[in-house]
């Protein structure tokens, strides 16, 4: 059961505006189901300001909360629910840093991003985040629980 529960960790990931204009959202999702994660919410939207101030609520303080919330809600995005074990943590790692100048080759900002203002993707930084952040993109029914078909539609 303790092993079955590990796997089910979920975290919430987005692709921002620039990711998706750049169109790297199909190199996103491949880097988390090549991984192993299993993905479990996916939809693309445009958020509203008061969509991204709720989800940011807690960098309302900061100097670039408004800059931020101009770029959010610039286009639209892909939000995703991830599933696996320790997917939040492994999350954060297959990102990168949040400034793209400190994030290391082989990580996605790594790979295609150099600014902070324009990092191209999104983690959940903590498991109750990633509770609150999912269920703050997708309402009941939008998550999907499912395994694979052992056999029948699958080669
Ligand atoms: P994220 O939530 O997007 O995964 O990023 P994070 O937790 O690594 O970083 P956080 O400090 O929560 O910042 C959220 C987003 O705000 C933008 N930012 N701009 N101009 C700046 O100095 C600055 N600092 C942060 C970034 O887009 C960052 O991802």
């Amino acid at each position: 059961a303790k092993m079955a529960d590990q796997n089910k960790e979920r975290t919430f990931i987005m692709v921002k505006p620039d990711g998706v204009q750049r169109g790297l959202v199909g190199e996103i999702m491949k880097r988390f189901e090549n991984r192993g994660y299993k993905l479990v919410a996916c939809k693309m939207c445009t958020p509203t300001k008061a969509h991204l101030e709720e989800h940011y609520r807690d960098l309302k303080s900061k100097g670039f909360f408004a800059g931020l919330i101009e770029y959010m809600s610039s286009g639209p995005v892909v939000a995703m629910v991830w599933e696996g074990k320790e997917a939040v943590k492994m999350g954060r790692m297959m990102l990168g840093a949040t400034n793209p100048l400190q994030s290391n080759p082989g990580t996605i900002r790594g790979d295609f991003c150099i600014d902070v203002g324009r990092n191209i993707c999104h983690g959940s930084d903590s498991v109750e985040s990633g509770k609150r952040e999912s269920e703050h993109w997708f309402k009941d029914g939008e998550i999907q629980e499912w395994s694979p078909a052992q056999s029948k539609w699958v080669y």
